[in-house]
C-alpha cells in the first residue's frame, strides 16, 4: 500500500492535492483524512497559493470511506459512523465550501459516495469522459453524507438527486454535466491539462474578489433576494477597495492584460 496518501506540489500559484491510494482507488482513511486537513490548512494561510486543484492518483478519484477501516472485526461493538462524519467529513466539506479561494476538481476517475461529496464540495469540476459518479451509499445501506444531500438537490434538481441517491446508479461524467452537476466532462487525455490551465487562469485571477464571489454564491442558497442584495451591497464594497478592482479597471482602460495580485 502506498505511504504517502496525499502528494502536495505547489506551483504558479496553485497547490496541487493529489489523492494517493491508487490501489484503493483513494478511498479516504483517518491518515488521508488528516493529511488533506493539514494541507488544507496551510493552503489557506500560504499567501503562494492562490488556487488549489485536488485530484486523484491511479484510475480512480476517491471511492469514498476505505470500507476495510471501518467495518467492526467480528465480536466488537457497532461503530457509530456519525462519529467520523464530525471528525472528519463534516470539517473537510466545511473547509472547502468556506476557503475564499477558487479550488478546482479533476475528477480522473470513478467519484463514490464521500469522493462525490468531495468532488462536489469544490468549485468548479472538470471530469474525464471515462469518469462517473456513483452515491453508492445504498448499495451497503447507509444515507449519502459529505454534504451529497445538500449539493445534489440543488446541482441537479430533486428527481435526479432522488434516483442517483436511491439507485446508487452510476451517472458518467458527460450526464453529470448535462444535468448541471459538474461544470464540464473533457477526453481522458486533455483532463489534466485543461484542469491545471484552469487552475493557473484562476491563480492569477483577482482570487481575493473570486474569494468574496464564492462567499455570495454559497451564502445564496439560505438567502432571501433581499438579504442577497444586502450581502452583494456588502462585498462589493470589499472588493472596490481593493487592489485589484484598481488594476482591473486600469489595464482595461489601457488595453492590456490586467496583473492582479489577490489583494
Ligand atoms: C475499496 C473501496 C472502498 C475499500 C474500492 N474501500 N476498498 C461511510 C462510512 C463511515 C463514515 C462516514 O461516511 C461514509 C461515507 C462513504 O463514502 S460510504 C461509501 C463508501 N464507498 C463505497 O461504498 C464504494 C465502494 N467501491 C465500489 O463500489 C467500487 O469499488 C467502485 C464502483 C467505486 C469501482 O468499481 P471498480 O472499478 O470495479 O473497482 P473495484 O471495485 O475492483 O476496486 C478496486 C480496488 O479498490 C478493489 O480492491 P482489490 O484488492 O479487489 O483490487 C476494491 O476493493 C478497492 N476499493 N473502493 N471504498
Amino acid at each position: 500500500m502506498t505511504e504517502t496518501p496525499l502528494l502536495v506540489a505547489v506551483d504558479d500559484g496553485v497547490a496541487t492535492l493529489t489523492l494517493n491510494r491508487p490501489e484503493r482507488l483513494n478511498a479516504f482513511t483517518a491518515a488521508l483524512h488528516e493529511a488533506l486537513a493539514a494541507a488544507l490548512e496551510r493552503a489557506t494561510h500560504d499567501d503562494a497559493v492562490r488556487a488549489l486543484l485536488i485530484t486523484g492518483a491511479g484510475r480512480g478519484f476517491c471511492a469514498g470511506q476505505d470500507l476495510s477501516e471501518r467495518m467492526p472485526k467480528p465480536g466488537e461493538a457497532r461503530r457509530d459512523l456519525g462519529n467520523g462524519l464530525e471528525r472528519y467529513y463534516n470539517p473537510l466539506i466545511r473547509r472547502l465550501r468556506g476557503l475564499e479561494k477558487p479550488v478546482v476538481a479533476a475528477v480522473n476517475g470513478v467519484a463514490a459516495g464521500a469522493g462525490v461529496g468531495l468532488a462536489l464540495a469544490c468549485d468548479i469540476v472538470i471530469a474525464a469522459q471515462s469518469a462517473s459518479f456513483i452515491e453508492a451509499f445504498s448499495r451497503i445501506g447507509l444515507v449519502p453524507d459529505a454534504g451529497n444531500t445538500w449539493f445534489l438537490p440543488r446541482l441537479a434538481g430533486s428527481a435526479r438527486a432522488m434516483g442517483m441517491a436511491l439507485t446508487g446508479e452510476a451517472i458518467p461524467a458527460e450526464r453529470a454535466a448535462d444535468w448541471g452537476l459538474i461544470w464540464k466532462a473533457v477526453p481522458d487525455a486533455a483532463l489534466m491539462s485543461e484542469a491545471r490551465e484552469l487552475a493557473v487562469r484562476l491563480a492569477h485571477g483577482p482570487t481575493r474578489a473570486l474569494g468574496l464571489t464564492k462567499r455570495a454564491l454559497n451564502r445564496s442558497p439560505a438567502n432571501d433576494l433581499d438579504s442577497q442584495l444586502d450581502l452583494e451591497r456588502d462585498l462589493q464594497r470589499e472588493a472596490g477597495l481593493g487592489e485589484d478592482y484598481r488594476e482591473g479597471v486600469a489595464a482595461f482602460l489601457e488595453k492590456r492584460p490586467p496583473r492582479f495580485s489577490g489583494r
